[in-house]
């Protein structure tokens, strides 16, 4: 595996709830990097990403907190830009999912035909004009396709979009309307928790590898872990009965970890202020641990 660059964003001002904001320091006050050495692997570089500094946006969308959202987006999507220029692993911690906005623009200025594999209660595939809630951590995956109002290039000059058949969720249970009728017109992959269940996480990684990779210079895997039922990831602001086994969500980093396949990662929505006892917060971490380490073995 390339070496490793650890991109912590501490911002949550895209969902709806604050929080998310505290998840990077707290899981590394959890002990992140010791799990991490005991697991062998190395960070070579860490990197907080701020948007102080960043200019105001060139576009302006009627959503919450966009000006920070987009400002955000612009620092995380140079960071990430300038990790993969090096021809290192970008792991970006957040936060909330808006922040993807951010990793997409950089990943997309090098690769021109990104893969996404979309691991999440939601299909955050909302445009400004469809949002029900105004919150930016709805509308990543239409920003990246090129179908909102603000794009990626409005982040980073360069960066591309994703086409809609490179585009694998994970997951979903709760789409909004608009979002059903994107899928269904797009025939975007979407494993339901009905065909997780049907299936077997195992089959379902192994397609999802397929269908978002086969057509693609690199994949990015997009990690919300509203994605994990609440019984076991209660510290999260949007969650969602009906999901992930806390193993099946274990087995699905494992096995895309040992793919060799993946080009970078991003785990977002841990919400330390509504969490028990850190169940949440500690159960990413070892995601995180296990994802890095099967890269690596
Ligand atoms: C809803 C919206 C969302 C994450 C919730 C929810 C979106 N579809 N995304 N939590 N990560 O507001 O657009
Ligand atoms: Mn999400
Ligand atoms: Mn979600
Ligand atoms: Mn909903």
């Amino acid at each position: 595996m390339n070496k490793l660059t650890l991109l912590s964003v501490p911002f949550g001002l895209g969902a709806g709830t604050p929080g998310s904001e505290q998840a990077p320091g707290h899981i590394y006050q959890l002990g992140l990097f010791q799990m991490l050495q005991q697991h062998g692997c190395t960070i070579n570089k860490l990197k907080d990403v701020i948007n102080a500094g960043m200019p105001s946006p060139v576009i302006q969308v009627p959503m919450n907190h966009s000006d920070e959202v987009i400002r955000t987006g612009m620092a995380l999507a140079r960071a990430v830009k300038e990790v993969v220029a090096a021809g290192q692993f970008p792991f970006v911690l957040g936060g909330d999912h808006s922040l993807a906005m951010g990793t997409l623009a950089g990943l997309t200025s090098h690769y021109k035909k990104l893969g996404v594999i979309w691991i999440d209660a939601h299909a955050d595939m909302n445009t400004e004009l469809t949002s029900p809630s105004g919150n930016m951590h709805g509308i990543p995956l239409a920003v990246a396709q090129g179908r909102a109002q603000l794009s990626l290039s409005h982040l980073l000059p360069g960066a591309g979009t994703i086409a809609p058949g490179n585009i694998v969720l994970i997951g979903a249970r709760d789409l909004d309307p608009a979002e059903e009728a994107f899928i269904q017109a797009e025939g975007i992959s979407c494993f339901r928790m009905a065909d997780i269940r049907r299936l077997g996480i195992h089959a379902v990684i192994t397609e999802a590898l397929r269908m978002a990779g086969d057509a693609a210079d690199g994949i990015h895997l997009s990690f919300d872990i509203d994605s994990v039922d609440p019984s076991e990831a209660p510290g999260t602001g949007t969650p969602v009965q009906g999901g992930l086994t806390a193993e099946e969500a274990r087995e699905a980093i494992r096995l895309l970890g040992i793919s060799k396949r993946m080009t970078s990662a991003e785990f977002v929505e841990v919400n330390p202020l509504l969490d028990h006892r850190d169940q949440t917060s500690l159960l990413a971490m070892e995601l995180i641990a296990l994802f890095l380490s099967s890269m690596k073995s």
